[in-house]
């Protein structure tokens, strides 16, 4: 019998962290009896007396919000990360190793408005959010070595709260993540002198089973060695290293995609789709950033409905990644949803399958 890639098990390699995810497509038809997600009250408030994002209102510091008019960046009261505290000595044992790291935390309300979203905002107000994440990484990227710009959306993702919102950490570190991508990314740059991800999205662009959306700046994917059910892998087109080298035009082109996307998200299951998103561009203070491409992860944790998610347990923690449905299914159900939605095509955008 051939191996077949739709119903066989095989493993896929992330060509960004070296990992390998075990994808099992022919367990997708199982039954579930497992955890049903409750869902999160339909209707918001467009001010809620009671939120700590609201504009006017006091947080739990004792701080009052201003009563500001587009998007509000402020210090997280609760920081994860701080300033100016001695550092442990850097002779630790080797079975016990203490690193230094000093930082700070943001919070950015993306808009005054406590019942929207992202991909119900205007697009010119989405745009406003992608300067700010832009010039956040700017003036961070000066003191901090990496700074990561995320949203957590949704109750289900441990998000406290409703209001649209996401987070800024930066610190004098460069994290797990970045690190291993960091060094993906130049081992190929070495071997192929050309980006690894400006070959990728090329491959996938040609090869189209992965794609969900594109237009004249951005393509966004299912990647090939995705591991949520509906993760997605958004890029630009061009070679950039960083948010705060986007210029006008892949700004006002990233925030009309993320509004088709993010509205495509919603629509799978018909509900304010959950997810932990963030970006990742080369580290500040770094000279020769030409293998880093900027790009996002999209990690939703939905599965097969708004209230049946997927659980990261057992042969997860203990050995790899694994998925049921496809990349690819996952793309081909996306675009059918694309389709429903958005029936013209991204404006300058070349076809779509
Ligand atoms: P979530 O994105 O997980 O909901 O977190 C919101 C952040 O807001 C969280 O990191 C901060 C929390 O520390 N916060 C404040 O800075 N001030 C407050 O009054 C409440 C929450
Ligand atoms: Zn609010």
């Amino acid at each position: 019998m051939p191996f077949d890639v739709e119903n066989h098990p095989h493993r896929r390699r992330n060509a960004l962290t070296g990992e390998w995810v075990l994808v099992s497509p022919h367990r997708a038809k199982r039954p579930w009896k497992g955890k049903v997600e409750a869902l999160p009250p339909a209707s918001r408030p467009a001010y809620d007396p009671a939120c700590y994002l609201c504009p006017r209102n006091t947080r739990a510091a004792g701080v009052a919000n201003p009563d500001y008019a587009n998007t509000y960046v402020f210090e997280n009261d609760f920081r994860a990360l701080l300033d100016g505290l001695p550092a442990p000595s850097s002779a630790s044992a080797e079975l016990f190793r203490i690193g230094a790291v000093a930082g700070t935390c943001r919070v950015l309300c993306f808009s005054p408005r406590h019942d929207l979203t992202l991909p119900n905002m205007a697009p010119a107000d989405i745009r406003r959010v992608v300067d700010v994440w832009a010039e956040q990484v700017a003036e961070l990227g000066h003191r901090y070595r990496w700074v990561q710009v995320f949203e957590n959306k949704g109750d289900v993702m441990g998000c406290s709260n409703p209001h649209p919102h996401g987070q800024i950490w930066a610190g004098t570190s460069l994290p797990n993540e970045p690190a291993k991508e960091d060094h993906h990314q130049a081992e190929y740059f070495r071997r192929h002198r050309s980006p690894l991800l400006l070959d990728y999205a090329a491959e996938e662009i040609s090869r189209a089973e992965r794609l969900v959306d594109q237009n004249r700046h951005w393509v966004v994917l299912v990647p090939f060695w995705a591991v949520w059910p509906y993760e997605l892998l958004l890029l630009p087109r061009q070679p950039v290293a960083h948010l705060d080298g986007l210029d006008e035009a892949q700004r006002d082109s990233l925030a009309a995609i993320m509004k088709r996307f993010l509205r495509v998200y919603d629509g799978l299951f018909d509900c304010s789709f959950p997810y932990s998103m963030g970006w990742h561009g080369a580290p500040a203070q770094t000279e020769d950033t030409r293998h880093w491409q900027l790009h996002a992860h999209y990690y939703p944790p939905l599965l097969r409905s708004a209230t049946v998610r997927k659980f990261m347990v057992g042969y997860e923690m203990l050995a790899e990644a694994q998925r049921d449905i496809s990349a690819e299914q996952a793309a081909a159900t996306l675009r059918t949803v694309r389709d429903r939605l958005w029936p013209e095509p991204s404006p300058a955008a070349p076809p779509v399958p």
